[in-house]
């Protein structure tokens, strides 16, 4: 809060909460900043709101001026690099030049090659530009951030599941593996994603909406839907609204291709079987959400097919492993590409 007195670990962690209030989702990350007097008295704060607007630096530096707060001699603890490139906004290094800001701290160093470099910039300009590593900045933005150093979305496998691996009866129906928990969650994570995914198979069999609907949230976002695949899903659910795009090809890295292009950065691949084994054969699965219901089927489709794993030595294996209990049902994450 304006005003108060923080010492350095506290005013960067004011910044990363302030970041959090942006977007989790969309091309841009979450950014805040905190300008601090030399007695470390908070003078103003900024956040990112998402791609397009203003950068939590110029955000900050505009509430500044427009409340004639002089920060000439201050600090600005930031949790990104100061961009130093014109996008769709202006470079904060410049800004934060202009505005006579003596030093700046920042917590995660900038991936994109577009907007890299602004501690170097500072620096060469005699202000004193400090990179301080935070767990906490570097986490608010991890798929981002993996995404960026990949050069394509971030990959997150979601299935529902029985104990016995199986994501549909042997006739077919799915309607439901797991409870309204876990459902919800799922729920969550695709509003804060930027793209979902499934195969013309899981279009023709389920006709799934793939919209968000997290519980107690008005009007959440809703990432881009996405069929993959040359099955005729004319006449879907999927498509009855425009934010739905058809990409007619087997391969998943054209597929990310196609989706980086379009400003995805998350993207969540909800099945069925056929696309969510071709994206782990083309070791494109970043995460794996997988929720586990107390269940039996003993026939019926599995959660993945052939991996072209014969001998347990060449296992996929997950690390970073969560657990979470969701009513009756557990949802397991694990990270299977690591950074
Ligand atoms: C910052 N502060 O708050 C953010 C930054 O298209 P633009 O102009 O919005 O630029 C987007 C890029 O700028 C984004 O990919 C990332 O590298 C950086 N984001 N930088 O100094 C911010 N959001
Ligand atoms: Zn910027």
């Amino acid at each position: 809060m304006t005003g108060e007195v923080l010492g350095a670990p506290e005013a960067m962690a004011r910044a990363v909460s302030l970041a959090a209030r942006g977007p989790a989702w969309g091309p841009n990350p979450r950014v805040g900043c905190v300008i601090t007097a030399p007695t470390g008295e908070v003078l103003v704060e900024g956040w990112h709101r998402g791609a397009g607007t203003a950068h939590a630096e110029a955000h900050a530096l505009a509430t500044a001026a427009e409340a004639g707060v002089d920060v000439a001699g201050a600090t600005a603890y930031v949790t990104l690099e100061p961009c130093t490139h014109t996008g769709r906004t202006g470079p904060c290094a410049d800004a934060l030049t202009v505005a006579g800001i003596g030093r700046v701290i920042y917590a995660v160093e900038d991936p994109n090659p577009q907007a890299a470099g602004g501690g170097e910039v500072l620096r060469g300009r005699g202000i004193e530009a400090e990179f301080v590593p935070d767990a906490a900045a570097r986490a608010l933005n991890s798929r981002w951030l993996r995404a960026m150093e990949l050069g394509r979305p971030y990959v997150i496998a979601k299935w529902a599941q029985t104990l016995d691996g199986r994501t549909a009866a042997a006739d077919g129906t799915s309607f439901w593996i797991t409870g309204e928990e876990a459902r919800a969650h799922t729920h969550g994570t695709r509003a804060e994603v930027d793209a979902i995914l499934v195969g013309t198979g899981t279009v023709r069999a389920d006709d799934p909406s793939l919209s968000a609907r997290p519980p107690h949230v008005a009007d959440p976002h809703q990432p881009l839907r996405v069929v993959m695949g040359m099955g005729d899903t004319s006449g879907a659910r999927v498509w009855r609204d425009g934010n739905a795009v058809a990409i007619r090809t087997h391969d998943p890295r054209e597929v990310l291709d196609m989706l980086w292009r379009r400003d995805v950065r998350t993207l969540v691949v909800e099945g069925g079987s056929v696309v969510t084994s071709a994206f782990f054969r083309s070791g494109l699965v970043d995460e794996v959400h997988a929720y586990i219901a107390p269940a039996l089927l003993g026939a019926g489709t599995t959660v993945v097919s052939d991996l072209g794993i014969h001998t347990m030595t060449d296992v996929l294996r997950g690390s970073d492993v969560t657990t979470t209990q969701l009513g009756a049902d557990t949802l397991v994450t694990a990270a299977f590409t690591k950074g």
